[in-house]
Parts: structure tokens; C-alpha cells; sequence
């Protein structure tokens, strides 16, 4: 029984081996790697703050510089490289410089002359991604180590790698690393650590870390230099002449928002403004959902229905100067912060020059739980005694230690701002915060318009973080920035390609399951579909599966939908509400209902299917009925049916963007 096969539409075969071929590589499912919780997951920003060389010749520089330690990340939203950065600063106590590097910087048939280092040690921080995927920016370095005999006898190495435990393939790419550069030759010094984002990321670093360094110690024979409690990466130097050139929240170069000049994407994103912002739930909803509407005019930016849109938050001001007030700084002296390396292409941690007002408000992020190795900083710069003990258990990687860090900071959320009032003697100074804190990322949602219908506005549908802790307010730091924003309030975007795509041929069907903000692409498939029938194309039949709590409250551009619904563009449209009816229902319980007509549709139409939302669990049990409904109605055993169900993915006739 090999519908899947039969079916197979060949034009959509050809252009997905194109796509292949040319190496545009995405993925759906985003595996944690996480930090900054996104809405919708997605790559990090390397921000041209760092002036980077493209250095080629890696080995050549670590050779000159006497450096024998290389440490790569293969980093999408930003936590792999702080490990990789924070791994760095360890071996400083070592004596040790090691050179971190953006795999994307090396070229990959380079990597091999790492052996032609004086005792090399290889340290690898890799997240994975979806489907056991590498993330952007280490895709060609994965590919050249998995599918090249390539020598690298003489190396040592150690992976930690990033992931979420509930996925299939939890941390695959830093596994298949720790195995391959072992058959390359290499030597593997210390075990993979594995790293759960699901539980606690912070958690199994800080042990990994714990049993690491004294190994790695012990094998190269180096001997602690200092307890590095003052290690300092960044020098600070105030900028007193009123007439310098001073950042003031661009990305890449000073002015790039007055001058705007494309193209636009991560490092030089387009300062647009915001032409629509309104809300999707009624008043009697307890929740938040923005429609935004930000315009292109000008920008030559093109998407597609199904793009993502990053956009650029800034902290809450209020926070920034309560985080002012807490350590008695002048917000806005200007200043830069100049690395100690000489050698290093990273010379700022951000844009510098800038204002504290400015790095606060644009460049770290001063609303993520702080991680222990800031908690471990700030001791020294703690007078209480009490306090003190505190902050040196909450940092330490003791068991007592890491049990009180996950509830105080993980589970509580405790920011930086939250930290030092709860630490009242607490008093770091300024240049040394900016040092520590993470960098401030864009965050990525699904873009929910369609050019065709109209190309000069793109919109994104967003629902509002907020819930309170104890007597503490959290808020999403970018959708609170979101709400905060009107029409006409400037917001810096860049549109990422994905690869959630319509089908080729305009009479295939469409089966979307989409509950709450997971309508957001689908809305845009809709736009799309309704524009080629206006221009007389035949197109095929539209399911769409809609969840949310209730028609009273959440039920998000019901006008649109019904209208699609009466224009004949929706054939099917199958609402599941959670909290309507005595009975709890999903989208996953009506897709079941619905199973003889979806069957029909995938095995004797073509048809495609979508899946998009921020409920992992939604996804998983959406996959399983697909398997159910295979089972059931295609009379096949269950492993064949988890065949049919990898082939229809591997198609691109099962797409799935989804996000925590
Ligand atoms: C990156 O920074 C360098 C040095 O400051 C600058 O010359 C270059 O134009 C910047 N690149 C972008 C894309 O802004
Ligand atoms: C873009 O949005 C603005 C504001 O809603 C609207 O005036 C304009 O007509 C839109 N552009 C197009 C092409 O629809
Ligand atoms: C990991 O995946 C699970 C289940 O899909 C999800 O509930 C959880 O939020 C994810 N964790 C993170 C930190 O993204
Ligand atoms: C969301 C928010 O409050 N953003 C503010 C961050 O800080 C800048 C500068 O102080 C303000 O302009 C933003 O409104």
C-alpha cells in the first residue's frame, strides 16, 4: 500500500530537489535551543557589532596566535554561543586563549588543518534543530564532517550539545558529531554532555561544565592560573567628546536608520512603521492577541506567504531605568566597551559607542532569568554577608546549589533587575553588566498576509507573555514591546525565508491545522488562494482545522474565516474549542472525526498538509492521528504507517512550523 508513492506529484518532486540542491535549508519543527523564549523559534542575529574578519584561514591565526583551543557553535537563537563564549572565559584561568568561532566563518574544507595545530583541542557547542537538524550557520560544517573522509588523527575534542528531550531526535546533531570526529580519528576527551532545554538547560551545562574543565585540566596537564571571579573580557572606556558618532539602537553601522539602504536582513534590518495594530480577542478574553501591520514602502523587501518576520524588541524603558536606579548609573553617559584580546575579531560585545540607556534598551537582555555564571559575577560585588552565601550557592554546581537555582531563577524567572533589588547590597558596576548579560535577539513570527494580496504590508499575529509569579509580573519582552507599539511607532524587521510553501499547482488541497496564533501563516495561504481565484484559477479544496478556547473570547479573525467559508474558498472549516462545551475539544479530536474525508484528500488528491502552532503537544498529537488515520483507513501496520507519514515529510506534503 504505497499511496503515498502513487500519489506523488512529480512537479512537486523536481522543485523540491532544486530546493535541495541549492542548499536553502530550513526547518520546521524548532528544537529548543532556547534562552530567550521566541514565539515563534527561530534563528538568532549575529550582529555586526564585532566587525568580524572573515577569517578563512582559521589555523593560520591560531597558529600565529599560539592558540591550540578552537571552540565552534552552531547556534540559532544565541544560547550555544554564550556556552561556547562562557567555555572560553573558563580556559582563561587555564591561561588559555581559545579562538570561538561561527562555523559559517570557516571554510569547511579548512576544517582539517586544525590537525596542523601543536596539540589541538576541538570544543564543539551544537543545538539541534526540528527533525534532528543542525542549526543555519553549522549546516555545511555538518555536512563536510558527515560525508567526507576527512583525517583529523592528532585532534581532541568534546562536544556539548543543545536540544529538547522531548523531541525525537533529542540533541542528534552534537551526538553525530561526538561519534563522527571520533571515526575521523580524533579523541574524544571528555563525554558529550547533553543538554535539556525542556528541564534545565543552565542545569546540565553547569555539571557538564563541573566535571569538564578539571578533566580537561588533568589530560593537557594545565594548572588553574586564578579563580576567575575577575576575569574580564571587555574594558570600558567613557566617550566624553559630545560631538562623537554614537549608536543609538542600529544593528550595523550609525545612521543605517536615517540612511536606510538595502538589502535589508539580520545585521541591517529595515526601519519600518508600524501601519496596523489591533485586537484579535474580545474583552472577556484574559489574554492579549495583536494583529501588526508594518509597512514595506520603500524597502524592495519581498516575502511569501508562510515567511517569517523578525522583529527587534527593546527592554521595557520603566526597566531599564529601575536597573539604572538599583545601581546608581547615570543612564545617559556614553561609553564603549573594548575587548581585552587584541587579537579577537569580536572587538565590542555590541554596538559601541552607545549610551547605558541605549545598551540597555537595545543591545543585552535584561528581562531573561540570569544565568549562574552572572550570579556567580556578582558575589564579589556584594557586601552582606548573607547575601553573599546566597548568590556563591545559587552560582554554585553543587547539588543544593543547582536545586535552589532551578526553582529561584529557572522556574521563578528571576531577571537580572529582579536579582539586584532582591540583593540589595548587590552594587556591580555597569560596564562589567553589559559584559555578562546575553545579548537582546530578534524574535521570528510567522507572517500571516499574503504579498498578493497586498505587497507594501506584512502583518504578524502575536499573543501577549504575560503571567504573574508570586507578587511579580512577567512579561514577554517582545510581545509586551509589541503591544507597546502603535500605528505609526517605528520598528526595525527583516523578513526570513522559510519553507512552508503553498503547493506548486493551484488545484491541489490544502489541509491546514492551525489553533490560536498557529492561524497566523494560514491566514496568508487564505489571502493567496483567494487572490488566484480571482484570477481565475481553479483551486483545490481548503480544510482548515481552527482551535481555540472560545468562540466568546480567542476565536481570532472569525469574520475572515467565515467569509472564506461563504466565498467557497474554505471547503472545510472545522472549529475546536477547549473551553465551549462540557467536552474539551481540539483540533487533533475533529481532524479524528473528519479522518474518512482527510484520507480521501491525501491519498487520491494530493493533497498537502500544515500544521502550524505553539503547542508542541498539538503537533505530536496531531502527527499521531495522522498515524491512527493511516492505520485505520489505509489498512496498514503501524511501522508502515510511520513510513508513509516520514515519506509525506520528506515530500514536503507534511509541513510543520512550530514553536513553544
Ligand atoms: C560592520 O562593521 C564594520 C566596521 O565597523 C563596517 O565597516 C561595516 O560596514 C559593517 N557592516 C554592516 C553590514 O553594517
Ligand atoms: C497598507 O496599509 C495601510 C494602512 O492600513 C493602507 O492604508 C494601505 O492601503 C495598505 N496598502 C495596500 C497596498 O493595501
Ligand atoms: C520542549 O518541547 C516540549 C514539548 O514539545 C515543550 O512543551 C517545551 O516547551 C519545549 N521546551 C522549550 C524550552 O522550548
Ligand atoms: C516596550 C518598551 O517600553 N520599550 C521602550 C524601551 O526603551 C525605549 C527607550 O527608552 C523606549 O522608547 C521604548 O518605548
Amino acid at each position: 500500500m504505497d499511496f503515498l508513492l502513487n500519489s506523488f506529484d512529480t512537479t512537486d518532486l523536481v522543485v523540491v530537489t532544486i530546493i535541495g540542491a541549492i542548499g536553502l535549508y530550513f526547518f520546521f519543527k524548532y528544537q529548543s535551543e532556547p534562552a530567550a523564549k521566541m514565539p515563534t523559534g527561530m534563528v538568532p542575529v549575529q550582529q555586526n557589532t564585532t566587525e568580524s574578519k572573515t577569517d578563512t584561514s582559521f589555523v593560520s591565526r591560531m597558529i600565529a596566535e599560539k592558540r591550540q583551543v578552537l571552540i565552534l557553535f552552531g547556534s540559532q537563537t544565541g544560547t550555544a554561543e554564550e556556552v561556547a563564549g562562557r567555555l572560553a572565559k573558563d580556559l582563561v584561568r587555564y591561561g588559555k586563549k581559545a579562538l570561538v568561532m561561527d562555523p559559517e566563518e570557516i571554510e569547511a574544507d579548512d576544517f582539517e588543518k586544525i590537525t596542523k595545530i601543536e596539540n589541538p583541542l576541538l570544543i564543539l557547542c551544537v543545538a539541534t534543530y526540528g527533525e534532528g537538524d543542525p542549526t543555519d550557520n553549522a549546516q555545511a560544517l555538518y555536512e563536510h564532517v558527515t560525508n567526507n573522509e576527512i583525517d583529523l588523527t592528532g585532534v581532541k575534542y568534546a562536544v556539548f550539545a543543545l536540544g529538547n528531550k522531548t523531541y525525537e531526535h533529542f540533541n542528534a546533531v552534537g551526538k553525530v558529531f561526538d561519534s563522527r570526529l571520533e571515526e575521523l580519528g580524533a579523541t574524544r576527551v571528555y563525554e558529550i554532555g547533553l543538554g535539556d532545554d525542556d528541564a534545565n538547560l543552565e542545569e546540565d551545562f553547569m555539571r557538564w561544565r563541573e566535571g569538564f574543565l578539571p578533566s580537561l585540566a588533568a589530560t593537557f596537564g594545565w594548572e588553574l592560573s586564578n579563580d576567575g571571579s575577575s576575569d574580564r573580557q571587555y574594558r570600558l572606556e567613557i566617550v566624553e567628546d559630545p560631538a562623537a558618532a554614537v549608536f543609538k539602537g542600529e544593528y550595523g553601522r550609525i545612521g543605517a536608520f536615517e540612511k536606510q539602504r538595502p538589502p535589508f536582513d539580520q545585521k541591517n534590518p529595515f526601519l519600518s512603521k508600524v501601519v496596523a495594530h489591533s485586537e484579535l480577542h474580545t474583552p472577556a478574553s484574559e489574554r492579549n492577541c495583536k494583529h501588526i501591520e508594518f509597512s514595506l514602502e520603500g524597502s524592495h523587501i519581498r516575502y511569501e506567504a508562510g515567511d517569517h518576520l523578525a522583529v527587534f524588541p527593546t527592554n521595557d524603558s520603566t526597566l531599564v531605568e529601575r536597573l539604572g536606579k538599583l545601581i546608581d548609573i547615570d543612564l545617559s553617559v556614553v561609553f564603549k566597551l573594548i575587548n581585552t584580546d587584541e587579537e579577537s575579531s569580536k572587538r565590542h560585545p555590541f554596538p559601541c559607542p552607545c549610551s547605558y540607556q541605549t545598551a540597555l534598551t537595545h543591545y543585552v537582555d535584561i528581562c531573561a532569568p540570569v544565568k549562574s555564571h552572572v550570579l556567580k559575577a556578582l558575589v564579589e560585588y556584594t557586601t552582606d554577608e548573607e547575601q553573599k552565601k546566597t548568590l556563591t550557592l545559587l552560582s554554585s554546581a553543587s547539588e543544593e546549589g543547582l536545586h535552589k537555582y532551578s526553582q529561584f531563577v529557572g522556574k521563578e524567572r528571576r531577571s537580572i533587575v529582579d536579582i539586584l533589588e532582591y540583593f540589595d547590597t548587590c552594587k556591580p558596576p555597569i560596564d562589567y553588566l553589559l559584559e555578562l548579560l546575553p545579548r537582546l535577539q530578534a524574535r521570528y513570527y510567522s507572517i500571516s498576509s499574503s504579498p498578493k494580496k497586498d505587497s507594501t504590508n506584512v502583518s504578524i499575529t502575536a499573543v501577549l507573555t504575560k503571567y504573574n509569579i508570586g507578587d511579580r509580573l512577567i512579561k514577554g519582552v517582545c510581545t509586551n514591546y509589541l503591544n507597546g507599539l502603535s500605528v505609526g511607532s517605528p520598528s526595525p524587521i527583516f523578513v526570513r525565508k522559510s519553507t512552508m510553501r503553498l503547493p506548486h499547482r493551484t488545484i491541489t488541497p490544502i489541509i491546514c491545522i492551525g489553533p490560536g496564533t498557529g492561524l497566523a501563516p494560514f491566514r496568508g495561504f487564505l489571502q493567496e488562494k483567494a487572490w488566484q481565484k480571482a484570477q481565475g484559477k481553479e483551486i483545490g479544496d481548503i480544510v482548515l482545522f481552527f482551535g481555540c478556547r472560545t468562540p466568546e473570547k480567542d476565536y481570532i479573525y472569525q469574520n475572515e474565516l467565515e467569509q472564506y467559508k461563504s466565498d467557497g474558498i474554505i471547503t472545510d472549516l472545522h472549529l475546536a474549542f477547549s473551553r465551549y462545551t462540557d467536552k474539551k475539544v481540539y483540533v487533533q479530536d475533529l481532524l479524528w472525526e473528519n479522518r474518512e474525508r482527510v484520507f480521501d484528500l491525501i491519498q487520491n488528491k494530493n493533497a498537502n498538509i500544515y500544521v502550524c502552532g505553539d503547542a508542541r503537544n498539538m503537533a505530536r498529537d496531531v502527527q499521531n492521528t495522522f498515524l491512527k488515520m493511516f492505520v485505520e483507513l489505509g489498512g496498514v501496520e503501524a511501522d508502515a504507517a510511520q513510513t508513509q507519514f516520514k515519506q509525506l515529510e520528506r515530500m514536503r506534503r507534511y509541513q510543520a512550523d512550530v514553536w513553544s
